[in-house]
């Protein structure tokens, strides 16, 4: 028992997000406080990034006078911004050693020798952009690998990147809604932060998040119903269909939001393949593979519909997969008509 008296404000966190990963270092005894010093690169970032995009509108309104499509123009600018704050913010941290963005088709190759070069972070520096100019929420997410070769050639570099999702050492979203909320896992659960505007600091806000296992929201872009195969515009009839349980449907446009919900309420996201897009539309490595590690750490579950997308091994750096995610048994209900041979 400590000598500090009991506080009056017992509700108010005073934990912020450094302390926070600074805690988890005793799980990552090999880390040395490295670790820690990537991940504070990562959400100095997103703290730029938010005060960006929470300017978006007012520049709308203050270029109006511009008489050029400002949101366009914004969009398109953020996009940019948001990724070289990310390079710029992580490539000062001596510890990582390649960078990966959606907007880049190439991976960034920092150092390519010894302990600076040690981690890996890929990135969607701001998903679901086009959401910006209807004030919708959009997103940073991030995954954090360690190089597992030996060599530092640009081959063995893409051999590092191509790891499955299972090895990542952390992963994690920020997402720009009504508040600016982090939410990361480095294996040993699932954390939730919440941008405190007059500190400028991410104050614990949940600890150890668990999905409900079972959800009643589905979470599906409906237009593409008559290109979904067979197998998923089966399940989507059943559940519909539904009485007793009763499902409703949220669709958001943005993976964050849409994660961000189903992490919270629990349910199901969905994004199959489709004729026009028999691979899925979403990335394994920047989108697929964080928010299931994330699912996975709160007790949810994460398929393409045939296997765990945590097990894939991707063949690209901007692969894509289809996506089943939330709920365990939300999940394995649609995985019982998408992998029938189960
Ligand atoms: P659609 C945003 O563009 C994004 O990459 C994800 O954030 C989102 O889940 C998906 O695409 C939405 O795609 O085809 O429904 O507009």
């Amino acid at each position: 028992m400590n000598d500090l008296p009991e506080s009056q404000f017992p509700e108010t966190s005073m934990v912020t997000l450094q302390q926070h990963i600074m805690g988890q270092q005793r799980y990552h005894p090999t880390a040395t406080g490295e670790f820690s010093w990537l991940l504070s690169g990562l959400t100095q970032a997103t703290k730029i990034i938010s005060a960006k995009v929470r300017r978006a509108g007012l520049v709308d309104i203050l270029g109006a006078t511009g008489n050029e499509n400002i949101q366009g123009e914004v969009v398109q600018k953020l996009d940019i911004f948001a990724n070289e704050i990310l390079m710029k913010c992580l490539s000062y941290r001596g510890n990582v050693g390649i960078l990966a963005s959606e907007e880049n088709e190439n991976p960034i190759i920092l150092h390519d020798s010894g302990a600076a070069g040690r981690y890996i972070v890929l990135f969607d520096p701001l998903d679901g952009s086009s959401n910006i100019d209807c004030n919708m929420p959009i997103g940073t997410i991030f995954s954090v690998l360690e190089r597992q070769n030996t060599g530092f050639g640009p081959r063995d570099s893409m051999a590092d990147i191509l790891q499955p999702g299972l090895k990542q050492r952390a992963a994690g979203y920020v997402i720009y809604g009504s508040s600016t909320i982090l939410v990361y896992t480095t294996g040993q659960g699932v954390h939730m932060f919440t941008l405190d505007p007059a500190s400028g600091a991410f104050l614990l806000s949940r600890e150890n998040m668990k999905i409900p296992e079972d959800g009643l929201i589905y979470s599906v872009n409906e237009s593409n119903y008559t290109r979904f195969d067979s197998d998923v515009q089966e399940y989507l009839v059943k559940i519909k269909k539904s009485e007793k349980p009763r499902y409703n449907s949220r669709y958001v446009g943005a993976l964050v939001a849409d994660f961000h919900r189903t992490l919270l309420k629990g349910g199901i996201f969905m994004y199959p393949s489709t004729s026009d897009a028999p691979k899925g539309k979403l990335r394994m490595l920047y989108e697929c593979s964080p928010m299931a590690f994330l699912a996975e750490q709160a007790g949810g579950m994460a398929t393409d519909g045939k296997q765990s997308i945590l097990e894939k091994i991707p063949g690209a750096l901007h692969e894509r997969s289809p996506l089943f995610i939330g709920s365990k048994n939300q999940v394995e209900e649609a995985l019982s008509f998408t992998n029938k041979t189960k």
